[in-house]
């Protein structure tokens, strides 16, 4: 069985918002018409409390896009955004919320970032979400959304890691490309074993 992931597509990510991801919103009337295609739709939305580690105004000295080191590793600090409640943190206006089945959020944790659907940024701490998708029987996920480096990158990389087959819909996903993080991303999730498609060509 297929689902349909739609990764952040939160006003924060998108063109006037906090983290803009260039074109983000374009990525919106191309995941509403996929969601005609799937019986299984599930959304992740970005959820931090304020004053969330990832965020640059929480480390002194510190701008947007300069990295520290955390526990678990480096993490790239962000401008404050998708702060629980506020309207950056809702999804995009246009998005069809309708037919989701699940929201999944993320990054609730103050001390700890989490890019992909599946595990925190420690790459130990779960979601959840695998266990839904095996309870519900899916084992193939056609992944969307924002951004196409960070959480659309890990969420395929988990994923192949937990055994689904993941399609990426290259036309519904954009990228932030921080230092070529872009073309890197694209290399890794082949790498794993993710294929690439395009909306107009699913074959479902
Ligand atoms: C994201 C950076 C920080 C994303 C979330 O959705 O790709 N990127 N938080
Ligand atoms: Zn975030």
């Amino acid at each position: 069985m297929n689902a349909l992931l739609v990764v952040d597509t939160q006003n924060d990510f998108c063109p006037g918002g906090a983290l803009a991801v260039p074109e983000g919103d374009q990525v919106v009337p191309v995941i509403n018409r996929l969601m005609d295609k799937f019986d299984n739709i599930i959304n992740t939305q970005d959820w931090h409390p304020a004053g969330h580690h990832s965020f640059a105004s929480s480390h002194e000295g510190k701008d947007p896009f300069d990295t520290v080191e955390m526990h678990y590793g480096t993490q790239v600090l962000w401008p404050d955004h998708c702060v629980q409640g506020s309207e950056g943190a809702a999804f995009h206006p246009d998005l069809d919320l309708q037919p989701s089945q699940m929201i999944i959020r993320k990054g609730f944790r103050k001390n700890i970032d989490s890019y992909s659907a599946f595990y925190e940024n420690d790459h130990q701490t779960v979601t959840g979400l695998a266990g839904y998708l095996r309870e519900r029987g899916i084992e193939t996920l056609y992944i969307t959304g924002l951004a196409a480096d960070f959480c659309v990158k890990w969420t395929v990389l988990d994923a192949r890691k937990e055994g689904f087959q993941v399609y990426v819909v290259e036309d519904a996903v954009r990228g932030l490309d921080v230092d070529g993080s872009l073309a890197e991303a694209w290399r890794e999730m082949k790498e794993a074993g993710a294929k690439i498609t395009s909306s107009g060509s699913l074959g479902i």
